[in-house]
Order: structure tokens, then sequence, then C-alpha cells
């Protein structure tokens, strides 16, 4: 289902003639109303004028998380205060967050976005969405929020945490789609097991769950257990938050991009020169539609690339495949590149493996060692020691054939590593102590 047919099937050359436009308009009023963009392009001689293709976007300076920081917290607001209706921050793990602003037609514009990613992943007017992303700072609890409500389906405003009550409230309600992210959705099966409820005899058709890297593995566990079809959505608050990118429920391979609103790239992490279709890179993206707080050339640190084949669905967007890992998130271990969503791939191919990873790097010496702590099931636990070590032998053969890097693993007990009602932390890095 499309939310916005016109919009998510434009031809090619009209998009593009949709986005030059927008984008000339974004640099002319960034130019004169943010002293810190303004400042940038002059540095980099370029002025908004000089901007006369899509090509020419490469001219322009990129943005890093770091000059949001520096202009903290609203420094790179383009309009005044009395425009902004809504205020979010991420939270981020050290320093000062970074806090993004919106006028009311940014929320219309989100609005809008989030209810076409609602659509695209299943859910329709009528449905009843179970809505667990978080709600406060953090975009993913009002971004679905308003989108169900611009969808015109009903929506149950839970916000993450009381699992079991959520159970409940699942049950009686009868929720049809439900929204939050992968590992929570894990969470929630296993928790309704213990409390006696069984997914299948639930309303669930649809979840649309993002906020963190998954894996197709990861996808299928979770259809198994929750009886839905699963799709992945992407976003970030520095970019709008939730429903810069969404897959379609028709095809499940890659995340169709908002591209009237949204301009996206790839580029080497290192070099910053753009790379074409298919290699994997930095996602960088600029905002075309946005007033309060528009981005131009934002370094989002998320890998993956960009698939420019139709789609089975009928969008003419362009995909991203589904975000490996950020380059901040990647461990190098002995020279070696590791995302942990690789490593739950090769994890989740191995019978009796639960979805429940830990990742633990510490440093001996110069040497990097990596700890991967793994649950298995109740009836893999119970079983004799020495079956035990053959699973973890099995798993160190898999990790070690797939990288080449040895890595101890450790079999853990059901329920051992703690669950997230957010985004899992799947990294323990003692290195950086
Ligand atoms: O996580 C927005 C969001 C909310 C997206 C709900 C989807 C659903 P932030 O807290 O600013 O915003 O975190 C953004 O999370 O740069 C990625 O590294 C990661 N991320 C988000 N979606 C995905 C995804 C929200 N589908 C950061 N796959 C991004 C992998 C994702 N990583």
């Amino acid at each position: 289902m499309m939310f916005n047919i016109e919009f998510e099937t434009l031809p090619r050359e009209a998009l593009e003639a949709i986005q030059l436009r927008r984008l000339q308009a974004t640099l002319e009023r960034v130019y004169a109303t943010v002293p810190f963009y303004r400042q940038k392009f002059q540095e980099a001689k370029v002025a908004p004028s000089d901007i006369k293709s899509l090509e020419d976007l490469r001219r322009l300076p990129f943005t890093y998380k770091k000059d949001l920081r520096d202009n903290y917290p609203f420094g790179m607001f383009a309009v005044p205060m009395e425009s902004v209706v809504r205020i979010h921050a991420s939270s981020g793990t050290t320093g000062k967050p970074t806090v993004v602003g919106y006028t009311a037609r940014d929320i219309a514009m989100w609005s809008e976005l989030m209810a076409r990613a609602l659509a695209a992943g299943g859910a329709s007017r009528g449905d009843i969405i179970h809505n667990a992303y978080g709600y406060g700072l953090f975009t993913g609890g009002l971004g679905v929020h308003y989108g169900a409500e611009r969808l015109g389906a009903s929506v149950i405003p839970i916000s993450g945490g009381n699992t079991k009550r959520q159970i409940l409230i699942m049950k009686d309600f009868g929720a049809t789609v439900i929204t939050c992210t992968p590992s929570y959705a894990l969470h929630l099966a296993e928790v309704a097991r213990e409390v006696g409820v069984d997914f299948k005899d639930l309303k669930f058709k649809a979840g649309i769950f993002g906020a963190e890297p998954w894996s197709e593995e990861m996808r299928q566990e979770i259809e198994r257990k929750l009886h839905l079809n699963a799709v992945d959505i992407y976003g970030l608050s520095e970019v709008m938050g939730p429903g810069v990118a969404v897959e379609c429920a028709e095809a499940k391979k890659g995340l169709h991009v908002a591209e009237d609103h949204f301009i996206v790239e790839v580029i080497h992490p290192e070099t910053g020169e753009p790379l074409p279709y298919g290699e994997q890179g930095e996602i960088v993206f600029t905002s075309i539609t946005k007033e309060a707080f528009p981005v131009i050339r934002y370094r989002t640190r998320d890998i993956s690339s960009l698939n420019p084949e139709p789609c089975i669905c009928g969008r003419t967007l362009v995909r991203m495949n589904r975000v490996t890992g950020r380059t901040d998130d990647m461990l190098i271990i002995r020279g070696v590149n590791v995302f942990p969503s690789q490593i739950e791939s090769v994890l989740m191919e191995i019978e009796g493996v639960e979805p429940h990873y830990q990742l633990v790097v510490d440093r001996e010496g110069n040497l990097d060692i990596l700890t991967i702590l793994v649950e298995v099931g109740e009836h893999v636990f119970s079983d004799e020691v020495r079956k035990l070590q053959v699973l973890e032998k099995r798993i160190s053969k898999n990790i070690k054939e797939y990288f080449g890097v040895s890595a101890n693993v450790k079999l853990v007990e059901p329920k051992t590593i703690a669950r997230s009602e957010g985004k899992a932390q799947r990294v323990i890095d003692n290195r950086k102590i």
C-alpha cells in the first residue's frame, strides 16, 4: 500500500528536477540564516548560486556530528525559536546530546513520511498500532505516533517498558501492527511465553522495526516468533527521525529512501569521495525540505550501499540496503573489520543459539581479545557439558571461517544478557578505558 502514490512513484527525471529545486532553496536559506553554514561554504569557496545541478552537491562541505555539538543546543537552527514547535535530542554515549528542532511544517512533513513508512510496512487506516518505541527526547515514539495518526490508524502510545503489561494490552486491544526495536520485539516474545501468551493467538500481521542494526536471520526469527511480516525502518534524529527510509512489505529487500525530501549519497569514509551504486560506504544525507534544522551533507557514520533497481512494489525511490553497522561501531580485531551484525548472522545460522548476544573486547598487551557471549535455549543449556563444548567449538569455527579471526565463545544461560527496551547494547569495548 502506498500513502502518497504520486511522490513514491515519480519518474527519475521528475524526481531529480524537484530535488534540485528544493536543494537550491535550502542552500539559499541556510546561507542566509545559519552562520555555521555560511562560514563553511565561504571556506570551501562555494556559494548557493554555484550549485546548478545535483552533481554540484559534491562541492559542498560535509557536516559532522561534532558540528552539531559545537553549536549546542540551538546554534544550527535556521528559524527563530518562535517558529520551533518541537525539540528532540539523541542521547549519545558521551558528552552533550545532539539537539534537533522542528517547525509545524517539519512535523507535518515527518508525519507524512511516517504515514508512508507505516503504509509501506503493511499498516492502513483501521489498524491498531502498538507503538512500543520510547516516547520522549528519542524520536521513535512520537515519530511513529504522528505518522500513525496521519495514516488514520489507531495508535496505542504504550512506549517502552513494563513488558508484562504490554502483553496484556496488545492482547486485549487486539493490536494488528507493532512498532519497536527488533531486540525489544524478541524480548516481548520471550515475556509473552513466560506469561503463557502465544503470539499465534494475537492479531498482529505486521511489524515495523528499526533504530538499531539487525540481520536477515533476525528478521526470520522475529517473523517466526511473532507471527507477522517484519520490515526494516531507518532514520536518525539529525536528519528527521524514523521514516527517512523504509522497506516495502512486498519485497523486503532494501529500504526506499524518501528522496523527495532527502538526497542520499554513499561516500568513502576516509576520502569522502562519492561511491557508485552497489558499493558499500558511509551514508550521507542532505535535507531539502526541512525548515528548522536543515542538514547539508550530513555524515551519518552508517554503513550501507544503494540499489537503483526497480522494485516490485512500484516505488521508484532508490533503496538503501540494510545498515550493516556504523563506522564507529566497527570493531577492528587484529586488523580485521568486524560488525556486530555480521557476527549476528553467523550466530543465527546455528541451531539452539538464541538471538541474544554481546561482544566484549579486551586488550591484553597489544592484542585484541574478542569474547562473544551467546545465550542458548533452555533445552540446550540443560544438556551435558560435553554437548555445550561442542556447540562452543562450532561457533568459534564458524566465526573463524567467516572473519579469519578467532574469538572466545562463551555460552551463557537463557536470560543472562540484559534485555533492552530500546536499542540493544551489543558491544562492550573495554579497550577505551
Ligand atoms: O533511531 C530513529 C529511529 C527510530 C529509526 C525508530 C527507526 C525507528 P537516533 O536515536 O538518532 O534515531 O539513532 C540513529 O540509529 O544513525 C543508525 O546508526 C541507527 N539506526 C536507526 N535505524 C536503523 C536501522 C533513531 N533500521 C542511528 N538499521 C542511526 C540499522 C539503524 N541502524
